[in-house]
């Protein structure tokens, strides 16, 4: 049965949004990202307000200050982009496993076994909530039978847009067929350029061609697939990754910048620990452990240590993450902490690891490392169970 059970999550403006977010005096106003005004390069995003002014993506900076020169130019900082990114993708996983990053600031879900119609515009509606909410920016969704409509309805209401597409095959063949040939998944300047060359000029013109003749103007594959697609049909398969991750982390952006470092550290611990508890539900362990800070003026540093053996005790846990907090800066305020684990295993292949590591030790301290070991692990089981039961907060170490 066909029915509506992709989804599609698009950032709107995405870099020029999190530069309006990080800088809230840009915000409301005409943000150029990509450069500075008189350099060679082209625009990356820009504001819905600079867009108002005929500024898009990929035009030449020049251009796009002649036509909006009271704009706001920033450089753009990549890394900030990809830590948001990254943060869209653990949002994404808190509402189904079956996500696909497409790119920097889009996903796939795929919905596959809801049970009603009205399923996925709800789960759209919370998850532009919880965007807003916890990412402070806006995503415009689309949702539809297969991901190339889902894309295609995305784009179809930004910013902030929701966008459902029609299931029956004839409603959707007719509301592609205004639509001009770039709004199928994969026509690029060229292959435009060349359509309209042999008159095609929207979708409505590829529909009534023939597979064949498509064929001989593209390549067999790519001229039957876009056949295929001006029909919209399309048959690729969301491609989620399995959602073990080689590295686990937990972050906190204080609501005003935090001088006391003793509160810090305190956050510092409380993150550390629900590593560890997340670590232990998937019975995995760590090899190595850092933490993260971000100043006031947005400096930010990581630094790590190894941790053998490999463990997920939250006692280690919280001494490496005190040990690396001790010999950070602590002069400036602190607008961020984190605190992670990475060279991730599972519990079952790192079995033999630590006995290795053991046999390093002479006799009676093996035993006792041992003894240690075996007092941690029923220690955190009983934690976890605590907590499980009564809350984050029953339990807090000292
Ligand atoms: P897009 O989603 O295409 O654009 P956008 O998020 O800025 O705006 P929209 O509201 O229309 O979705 O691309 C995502 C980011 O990728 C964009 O913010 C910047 C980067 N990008 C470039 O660096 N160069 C480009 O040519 C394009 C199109 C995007
Ligand atoms: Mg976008």
């Amino acid at each position: 049965m066909v029915y509506n059970r992709i989804l599609h999550v698009d950032m709107d403006a995405f870099f020029a949004s999190v530069e309006q977010l990080d800088h809230p005096e840009w915000r409301d106003v005409a943000l150029i990202v990509g450069g500075r005004p008189e350099e060679r390069g082209v625009v990356a995003s820009c504001s819905y307000e600079a867009r108002r002014f005929g500024v898009r993506a990929g035009m030449p900076m020049r251009r796009a200050a002649q036509l909006c020169p009271h704009a706001i130019f920033a450089p753009g900082r990549r890394w900030r982009y990809s830590e948001i990114s990254a943060q869209l993708y653990e949002l994404l996983l808190g509402f189904t496993p079956f996500v696909e990053m497409a790119s920097i600031d889009e996903a796939f879900l795929d919905l596959s076994g809801v049970q009603d119609a009205d399923e996925p515009i709800k789960l759209a509606q919370a998850l532009k909530a919880s965007i807003r909410n916890e990412l402070g920016l806006t995503a415009s969704v689309g949702i539809a039978s297969n991901m190339f409509l889902a894309k295609l309805a995305s784009d179809l209401q930004k910013p902030d847009g929701l966008t459902v597409m029609p299931v029956d095959a004839a409603a959707i063949k007719s509301f592609l067929a205004p639509l001009p040939i770039r709004r199928v998944w994969g026509v690029g300047t060229k292959t435009e350029a060349l359509l309209h060359d042999y008159g095609f000029k929207s979708i409505g013109d590829l529909q009534a061609s023939s597979p064949e003749l498509l064929s001989q103007l593209l390549g067999n594959a790519a001229g039957r697939h876009l056949f295929e697609l001006a029909h919209g049909r399309d048959e690729r398969q969301v491609e989620w990754q399995p959602a073990l991750e080689k590295s686990l982390s937990k972050e906190t952006t204080f609501s005003e910048d935090c001088g006391d470092m003793q509160q810090a550290r305190q956050y510092l611990r409380r993150l550390c620990e629900e590593v560890g508890a997340r670590l232990r539900r998937q019975k995995r362990l760590a090899g190595a452990a850092h933490i993260k800070l971000r100043y006031s003026d947005f400096r930010t540093i990581t630094r790590q240590m190894p941790l053998k053996p490999v463990t997920c005790s939250d006692r280690v846990l919280l001494r490496a993450a005190d040990q690396l907090f001790d010999a950070v800066e602590k002069k400036a305020a602190l607008r961020l902490i984190g605190f992670g684990v990475s060279k991730i295993v599972e519990e079952t292949a790192a079995v033999s690891e630590p006995q290795e590591q053991l046999l390093l030790f002479p006799e009676k301290e093996q035993l006792e490392a041992g003894e240690a070991a075996a007092r941690d692990a029923s220690l955190d089981r009983a934690v976890d169970q605590l907590r499980e039961r009564f809350g984050d907060d029953i339990l807090r170490r000292g």
